[in-house]
């Protein structure tokens, strides 16, 4: 069974939002078409406590999108963005919700980030969500909404990785980055995962 995970289609990521996406709220329509083709559709919510360290105001001297060593690798800064609560963090109001099943919430450790829709960044804490397809019989999902080069790909990889068949909705996706998103769709793609739809 193939479900649809919609990623943080919050007002925070959506024109007018902290972190916007360019063109981002042309997906909703998109996107509320696209759940029509899936029996099991579920959607994640980006959910950082005031002060998460991903945000650069947190960082003396930094702005955001600068990149700093963080743990073993490096980190991006972002600007505060869906803070819990808020109206930025909430899912758009033009979002169909009515048959999204459930919502897995992200990014609520304040010294750890979280992309992806099933784990945080370190792997070390889970959001349920891949046990939560799993009882439900998937084994397929596909990835739509924002942004494409993070909470996207980072959900359809983890996907892969726990070993589900995944998959990018491209015309249902945008990334912060286009050529930061044409690097990792190369590395998806290599990994087994598929990119469908027309851009
Ligand atoms: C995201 C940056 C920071 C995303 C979330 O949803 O892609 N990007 N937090
Ligand atoms: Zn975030």
């Amino acid at each position: 069974m193939k479900c649809l995970i919609i990623v943080d289609m919050q007002y925070d990521f959506l024109p007018g939002g902290a972190l916007a996406v360019k063109g981002g709220d042309r997906l909703l329509p998109v996107i509320n078409r696209l759940q029509q083709g899936y029996e099991l559709v579920v959607a994640t919510q980006d959910w950082h406590p005031v002060g998460h360290k991903s945000f650069a105001s947190q960082h003396e001297g930094k702005q955001p999108f600068d990149v700093i060593p963080w743990g073993s690798g490096k980190q991006t800064l972002w600007p505060d963005h869906c803070v819990q609560e808020t109206p930025g963090a909430m899912l758009h109001e033009l979002l169909d919700q009515r048959r999204i099943e459930a919502v897995f919430r992200k990014g609520m450790h304040a010294e750890i980030d979280s992309y992806s829709g099933f784990y945080d960044n370190d792997h070390r804490k889970s959001t349920g969500l891949a046990g939560y397809l799993k009882e439900r019989g998937v084994d397929e999902v596909h990835v739509c909404g924002l942004a494409a080069d993070f909470c996207v790909y980072f959900t359809a990889n983890d996907a892969l990785e726990l070993g589900f068949r995944a998959s990018i909705i491209e015309n249902a996706t945008l990334p912060i980055d286009a050529g930061n998103y044409e690097t990792i769709k190369r590395v998806f793609t290599e990994m087994g995962g598929t990119v469908s739809g027309e851009k």
